[in-house]
Order: C-alpha cells, then sequence, then structure tokens
C-alpha cells in the first residue's frame, strides 16, 4: 500500500476546492529560475493579485522541504523567490525531491501533475518548454510536451518561447493529441511577439467557448492537456524582428559556452534579459499577467458548468 500524496493547501485554495469555486494554479520555476531578484518576488505576488481580482484563488505550486504546497503565503513566496539551490522540478525528479525532502520550484510539467492531484484543471504561466533549436542533435525536448499529452490540465501561455523551434514544437503537440488553440487571433505568438508568423492550429474568441471546449473533449474520453496561446498585450510586445536577433545572439553563446540540459532555457532568458537591457523582463511580467487575467475567466466558466 502507498500512501496518497499529501497536498498542503492554504485555506483559501482548500476552500475554494471544496466549494467548487474557480481556481488557478500557477508554476514557480518562472519564479526561481526565469527571473531574477526582487522582480521575481513582485511578479509572483502581482500575479496572485490578479487571479483574485479576476475571481478566482491562485495556488501556487512548489516543493517545500519535501512537502508538496498548493498555495503558498507570501512569506514562502518571499523566500523561495531568494533561496539558491532549489532544484528545478520535472517529471523526473518531482517525486525524487517529495522522497528526499528538498526543496524544488515546479516546472509546467510538474505543476500539471500536482494541479491534477490536487483537481485544478486551469493553470497561467509564460511559456511551455518544447522542443529546443537544434534538437535533431541535442534531443533536447521539454517533458512539458508528453505531460499536455496525458495530464488534463488546461495551460495558459503566450505560446511557445522564440528561443525554441516552434514549428516543430507545435508538430510534436499534435502528435500527442495536444490541442493548441490562439486566443482571439489566428496567428500563433511568440511569448516576447504577438506573431510567430505561423498560423496557430486552432482559435477561439472568448473563455465560454473555451470551457464549452474543454468539456466536450472530457466527454469524449482519453483527453490530456490543452495549451492557450494567449498573446501579449500590444503595448507590450517586442516585435519578432527585434527578438529573433537577440535570441540568435543567446543561442551562439549558449553553444560557445556548452550550456546543457536543465539549464539551457533559464540561460537564455537571463542572456535575453541583459540583451534587451531588462526590456524582455517588463515583456515577461505582462504576458504572465495576461495570462492570469484569462486563466481567471476560463476557470470561472470551467465552474459555472460545474467542470
Ligand atoms: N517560461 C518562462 N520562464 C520559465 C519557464 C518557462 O517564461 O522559467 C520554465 C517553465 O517552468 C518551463 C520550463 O516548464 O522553463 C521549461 O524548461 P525546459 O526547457 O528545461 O524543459
Ligand atoms: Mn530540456
Amino acid at each position: 500500500m502507498t500512501a496518497p500524496i499529501k497536498i498542503e493547501k492554504t485555506p483559501e485554495v482548500a476552500d475554494a476546492l471544496a466549494e467548487g469555486r474557480p481556481v488557478v494554479a500557477l508554476e514557480s520555476t518562472i519564479i526561481t529560475h526565469g527571473m531574477p531578484w526582487p522582480g521575481n518576488r513582485d511578479m509572483a505576488l502581482e500575479v496572485e493579485a490578479t487571479i483574485r481580482a479576476g475571481g478566482a484563488v491562485p495556488a501556487t505550486i512548489a516543493v517545500i522541504d519535501g512537502h508538496l504546497h498548493a498555495g503558498l503565503d507570501e512569506g514562502t513566496i518571499t523566500q523561495l523567490a531568494q533561496a539558491k539551490d532549489v532544484m528545478k522540478l520535472s517529471r523526473a525528479d518531482f517525486a525524487y525531491a517529495l522522497a528526499e525532502g528538498r526543496t524544488g520550484a515546479t516546472t509546467v510539467a510538474a505543476t500539471m501533475m500536482a494541479a491534477r492531484l490536487a483537481g485544478i484543471s486551469v493553470f497561467a504561466t509564460g511559456g511551455i518548454g518544447g522542443v529546443h533549436q537544434g534538437a535533431s542533435e541535442s534531443f533536447d525536448i521539454s517533458a512539458d510536451l508528453d505531460e499536455l499529452g496525458r495530464t488534463p490540465v488546461i495551460v495558459v501561455s503566450a505560446g511557445a518561447k522564440a528561443i525554441l523551434d516552434i514549428p516543430k514544437t507545435i508538430e510534436a503537440l499534435e502528435t500527442r493529441g495536444v490541442p493548441v488553440v490562439a486566443y482571439g487571433q489566428d496567428a500563433m505568438p511568440a511569448f516576447w511577439s504577438r506573431d510567430s508568423g505561423l498560423r496557430a492550429p486552432l482559435r477561439l474568441d472568448d473563455a465560454a467557448a473555451i470551457a464549452r471546449f474543454e468539456t466536450t473533449r472530457r466527454a469524449l474520453g482519453g483527453h490530456g492537456g490543452m495549451l492557450i496561446a494567449n498573446p501579449v498585450p500590444l503595448e507590450d510586445e517586442i516585435p519578432a524582428s527585434e527578438m529573433n536577433r537577440h535570441i540568435a545572439a543567446a543561442l551562439a553563446t549558449a553553444r560557445a559556452k556548452g550550456i546543457e540540459g536543465k539549464a539551457v532555457t533559464p540561460f537564455l532568458l537571463s542572456e535575453i534579459l541583459d540583451l534587451t537591457d531588462g526590456k524582455s523582463l517588463k515583456t515577461n511580467i505582462a504576458l504572465v499577467l495576461n495570462n492570469a487575467r484569462l486563466a481567471a475567466r476560463i476557470a470561472t466558466a470551467l465552474a459555472s458548468e460545474g467542470a
């Protein structure tokens, strides 16, 4: 007999789940590995406030000293945002951190696993991991993609980061049966930019339609996750033409320094932050807040269908 994993919920998360009110899960790798202190703490708290303002309850997911948390208080978020040696947890090492009493931040993959365990069906983040450029040599394909294929959680993102190979990422999602839905436009967004130059496979224009699509997918059976690609607001975007230069430079530096594995995404994000004089961080925060607003609306629409 194995005991189920105990989830430490904040009272507001526990109450909302018990009463069937809307809850939105949030990842913590974006805090520990995606942005520098203290902007990362401010972002995490502002995202939570945005979800509350949208009528839902935020549940930031992390492993603290081997305990799985759904919902963190302000003190814990502040500690996590400054902590060194926090593991970056994906499917492969999530259980390791729990078993070994470690502290770890959850990526998209691990946050989806935790959300499903907690009974949360909507999750807001910045961008998912995907097929890296040069993956035919490095084999670097994020576990986020397999998780989307198997775990029934709606992930609200600003698309895939343009540091990835976006066409191959879309192909890999299609193979895994993951619907990729652009919100309010035909184009697939590219994180810092509204238009990747590719057409998204699907498009929906409001939260109610997304909720309807989700309940239909459930009724059909065998559904995994769904990816919502929500374009960054116009006033915050950095056009793809400008970003592509910085991305090429960051990728070249990563190659020259031999950066590999889990370190690749955090390294590229921090290089791009320097190359854009901090502009990329402002855009990153704006798009996460924008995703939080949409996720709260989707969670509300699903809750009103009793789903
Ligand atoms: N998007 C961001 N910042 C991040 C990440 C995504 O804007 O820090 C994180 C997410 O947690 C995502 C992870 O799951 O990067 C992907 O890492 P990898 O490519 O190593 O799978
Ligand atoms: Mn990887």
